[in-house]
């Protein structure tokens, strides 16, 4: 498997170990790109920072919670555009937002005044809500304010209230990786165990590492349901504060996004040796695996079978229509990091697309090389690229679609590739079968919309698109 240099970063050579071609018959372990390591000097890397991954995509899912950050309001930014975790409580959790406001005199003086007081303000202004998460940012974490002593205090005073620290700034770690990291082991260390699980069923699962993207969680959590399975806490998507102390007393923790929350499920299982089963919620074949296995697990496989029996029956005859029409289509799946491997492999075989290349933005060495192990022979895999990298890769790969955030997706529109959001989704949810057709549509329509052609009309020229190109109609 030849390590592959892009033209572009000839100046840079450290990142030739960053992008390999899976090559024929090549086996996995002779040649995998480096991953997970500091951002290379003089490339502009699209990774996120440690606050950005514990208190935005872990922190902020959980609906009942005011999230509060400690520090400048730059830091607070992230709501409906850019996560598009809802949640079945009118979304509080990513229409209202919160920060200390941090200025130039707190970093001379100090900040824990402010805090105590942002924090007292912010219960004041939402009475319904009774829990908050504080984040840590690197402003705060620098002048070495105390934050859990303010949230102490302010629980002392405040009986009824129940406050997590989250202490990992942005410098805490290579990417938003360490922020994952780190926010899984707080929450474990400061909250499991403070709520006795409300237990209703034979069957009890957590559902970790799954953040209710346009509704993904509650797609899944009906079939669990409909299999007898009680779902005691969701990690965080949709997920309430309460039920996410109690999480210790499940019989199985069930992990979708290994990348981001494996830390809690792997101590989970040492601390309270409740075991750990991945799945896949996306694609057919691997979500009807997916219940099958949880249903193995509990003795009740006819319970997934015939759930599998009903959804497959519904979904399949327009997941086909899409099938043919996205037939050896090429695509680049862009995304941050586990979502590479949870479709390179499906999206090849339901929707019979050609995956060219996968990339990661911060993701392990084993993500890459699960992804790589699930995509074709002569795709081009590539460990936090930067933007001229990506262009390069587009131009020389010409795909019909790609996959990936926005930043990547307005330099993709720029030369015409369409481009779908695999953060946010177009029009989700993207889980569960039904959610896998949608998905199949959104592709659909990206790659047959006129809008790439329209955007090359010269209104001045009175021209219109035709299929060869431009007709003037003078
Ligand atoms: Fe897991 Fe995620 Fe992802 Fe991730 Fe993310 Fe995300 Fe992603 Mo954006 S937790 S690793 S840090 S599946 S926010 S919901 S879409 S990069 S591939």
């Amino acid at each position: 498997m030849p390590y592959h240099e892009f033209q572009c970063s000839k100046c840079i050579p450290e990142r030739k170990q960053h992008a390999v071609v899976k090559g024929e018959g090549e086996d996995l372990t002779s040649a995998l790109p480096l991953g997970y390591l500091n951002t290379i000097p003089g490339t502009i890397s699209e990774r996120g920072c440690a606050y950005c991954g514990a208190k935005h995509v872990i922190g902020t899912p959980m609906k009942d919670v005011i999230h509060l950050s400690h520090g400048p309001i730059g830091c607070t930014y992230d709501t409906w555009q850019t996560k598009r975790y809802i949640s079945d409580n009118d979304n509080f959790q990513i229409k209202y937002t919160f920060a200390t406001d941090m200025k130039e005199k707190h970093i001379v003086f100090g900040a824990e005044k402010q805090l105590k007081q942002s924090i007292i303000e912010s219960f004041k202004a939402c009475p319904h809500i009774k829990r908050m998460s504080i984040y840590q940012t690197c402003a705060s974490a620098l002048i070495g304010d105390d934050i859990e002593a303010v949230a102490q205090e302010v629980m002392e005073e405040m009986p009824d209230v129940d406050i997590f620290v989250c202490n990992s700034p942005g410098f805490g770690g290579p990417s938003q990786s360490g922020g994952h990291h780190k926010i899984n082991i707080a929450w474990l260390n400061q909250k499991v165990g403070t709520v006795e699980p409300d237990i209703k069923s034979d069957y009890v699962i957590n559902y970790v590492g799954e953040y209710n993207i346009q509704g993904d969680q509650e797609v899944m959590i009906d079939y669990f349901n409909r299999m007898g399975v009680q779902v005691l806490a969701t990690f965080t998507g949709n997920g309430s504060y309460d039920d996410l102390c109690s999480m210790h007393g499940a019989h199985l923790n069930v992990l979708e996004c290994a990348r981001s929350a494996e830390y809690i499920c792997n101590e989970l299982r040492r601390r309270y040796g409740t075991p750990r089963l991945d799945i896949d919620g996306f694609g057919f074949e691997p979500l009807g695996t997916s219940l099958k296995k949880i249903a193995l697990f509990f003795g009740i496989e006819e319970r997934a079978q015939k759930i599998i029996d009903e959804e497959t029956a519904r979904w399949k005859p327009e997941l086909d229509w899409y099938n043919v029409r996205l037939k050896d289509k090429k695509v680049c799946l862009w995304p941050g990091g586990s979502k590479l491997w949870h479709w390179a492999h499906v999206i090849h075989d339901e929707m019979g697309m050609d995956v060219v290349s996968v990339y990661t933005k911060f993701g392990h060495q084993g993500d890459m090389e699960k992804g790589i192990a699930r995509c074709e022979q002569g795709a081009l895999a590539i460990d936090d690229p930067n933007e001229l990298e990506g262009l390069e890769a587009m131009e020389n790969l010409q795909p019909d679609i790609i996959l990936t955030g926005k930043r990547p997706g307005e330099v993709a529109k720029k030369i015409r590739v369409p481009y779908l959001n695999a953060h946010g989704y177009h029009n989700g949810p993207w889980k569960g079968w039904e959610g896998w057709v949608r998905f199949a549509r959104d592709i659909y329509n990206a790659i047959y919309s006129p809008i790439h052609k329209l955007s090359l009309l010269d209104i001045s020229k009175d021209e219109i698109p035709t299929d060869k190109g431009f007709e003037t109609q003078r």
